[in-house]
């Protein structure tokens, strides 16, 4: 599917071809996540917005001819600037699936000292395809950040599982309530760069975790712009990386509808006042700012005190719409 709109008829995406990765149009791609709890959209975000944005992903990583490279100041920038979410797993095997600490090293928090990947992290694509998935335009970013592997770290591959730990309470998977989980691909995730696998279609998350059900397992390979998009009932996992040299970069960006305060991951309040957010916030629509949680214009939170005040904390910003909606 050509994502920024070009579009084959929804008919190319059946029942038969419904577990392979990539699939027609952006009709057939929502309808595919509904149903089956997954969909690859391929190609979703044009390439050239990817590639203007990823010249500034190396600001953040060391390239990947750096990091295999041979000298250790690239591996330990490397793991000293990124942020593995505290996990601790019991030490695993070399071979096998496991969840393995180091997995979890690569994590870089939105917002990122990167003016163009905090752009894409609000991408018009991504955004309308999550609406158009969850049903409703009223929507919330609770999860953003990337995650960068090199071959040889660790052995990244995982048990199967599925996402649990995005919710404070059991999952609710109908329309107006579901949540979804999703990867834009910032390099070419190829077989041999560890392209999350999929375990057949969902499973209930509100019953006691026993594993995928026997069946296909699906590869979401695909070339960087393109996003994998799946709910917490799917049973999924990472495998290693093979390639000598190589790495594999992406972009998590997961959205719950308004107002669903179970569920949550990151949250951009504690560097609010500080750049790099407040450079990008003055940078976002009223629209794009809600999807961090701010009012839209006409909400009763706004005042012209207040409206003054975010011109103020947010220089450049254009308050206009809010002060337009001022009753
Ligand atoms: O990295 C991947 O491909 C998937 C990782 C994953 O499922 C997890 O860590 O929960």
């Amino acid at each position: 599917m050509n994502a920024s709109g070009g579009a084959t008829s929804a008919s190319d995406c059946t029942d038969a071809d419904a577990t392979s990765a990539g699939v027609a149009d952006l009709d057939a791609a929502v309808e595919h996540w509904q149903e089956h709890g997954w969909v690859l959209v391929d190609g979703l975000v044009p390439t050239a917005d990817i590639d203007h944005a990823v010249e500034e992903l190396w600001d953040l990583y060391p390239r990947p001819e750096e990091f295999h490279g041979g000298d250790p100041a690239h591996r330990e920038r490397f793991v000293g600037t990124s942020f593995n979410q505290g996990h601790r797993f019991p030490k695993a095997d070399d071979e096998g699936p496991a969840f393995r600490s180091k997995q979890f090293l690569g994590h870089i928090l939105f917002p990122y000292k990167s003016p163009r990947l905090n752009r894409l992290q609000v991408h018009p694509s991504v955004i309308g395809f999550a609406r158009r998935a969850m049903g409703t335009a009223d929507i919330r970013i609770y999860q953003a950040r990337i995650w960068g592997k090199y071959t040889g770290v660790t052995n990244y591959e995982q048990p199967f599982h599925q996402d649990r730990n995005h919710n404070v309470v059991p999952d609710r998977l109908e329309p107006g309530w579901w949540n979804l989980e999703g990867f834009l691909y910032l390099s070419d995730v190829e077989d041999d760069v560890a392209p999350t696998e999929i375990a057949g279609g969902p499973g209930d998350p509100t019953l006691p975790y026993e594993g995928p059900p026997d069946g296909e397992r699906i590869s979401a390979a695909g070339r960087r712009g393109s996003y994998l998009a799946y709910r917490p009932d799917v049973w999924h996992r990472g495998v290693n990386l093979t390639r000598p040299g190589g790495s594999r970069f992406l972009m998590s960006a997961s959205f719950k509808p308004g107002g669903a305060d179970w569920i949550g991951y990151d949250n951009v309040q504690p560097v609010s006042t500080a750049r790099p957010w407040s450079s990008f916030a003055a940078t976002c629509t009223p629209d794009e700012l809600a999807l961090f949680g701010a009012p839209l214009p006409g909400h009763p939170y706004w005042t012209a005190e207040l409206v003054d005040a975010l011109e103020r904390r947010y220089p450049g910003i254009d308050a206009a719409p809010w002060r337009d909606a001022l009753s």
